[in-house]
């Protein structure tokens, strides 16, 4: 059975606390519980992660490759957060890992401050799934397994 990564960036651990016109009112431990589902349905395991810290996020693509180079991994789903709209450490870990990425974010980015119209992740990333809600996360999941069976 191949592994799904799901890892979110940071202050998603306050999802559900704050701003539920713009986020929703589920948690992220609700959020865990639907992609432990989603997996499941698409006979995946699951490694379900959040960090505030970059770097943690980095380590963890590196851990994602490795496994996606053994067969072991399907690809990561990254809500990177604000790091989206930051990071070039995180674009240059997926291009360097290699592996297979869908980004995702909850809101539809495009909808908001312009601030958030750019990415660095979207052009290292196989898709990009924003404004489902945290249903996206399910739709995420779901759409790794199509693209397993395309190969
Ligand atoms: O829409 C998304 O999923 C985002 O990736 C969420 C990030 C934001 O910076 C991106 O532009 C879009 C923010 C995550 C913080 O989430 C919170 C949730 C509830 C309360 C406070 C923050």
């Amino acid at each position: 059975m191949k592994k799904v990564y799901v890892l979110n960036g940071p202050n998603l651990n306050l999802l559900g606390t704050r701003e539920p016109a713009v986020y929703g009112s589920k948690t992220l431990d609700d959020v865990k519980k639907l992609c432990q589902l989603a997996a499941k349905a698409n006979g995946f395991s699951l490694d379900f992660r959040q960090s505030n810290h970059e770097g943690d996020l980095i380590d963890a693509l590196h851990e994602a490759g490795r496994l996606q180079a053994q067969g072991k991994l399907a690809g990561v789903v990254l809500n990177a957060g604000a790091y989206t709209h930051t990071s070039v450490a995180l674009h240059d870990a997926i291009k360097g890992t290699g592996v297979t990425l869908i980004e995702l974010h909850i809101s539809n980015v495009h909808a908001r401050e312009s601030f958030r119209h750019h990415s660095y992740i979207s052009p290292a990333a196989k898709a990009v799934m924003a404004g489902f809600g945290v249903q996206g996360y399910a739709l995420a999941i779901a759409g790794l397994a199509q693209l397993g069976d395309k190969k």
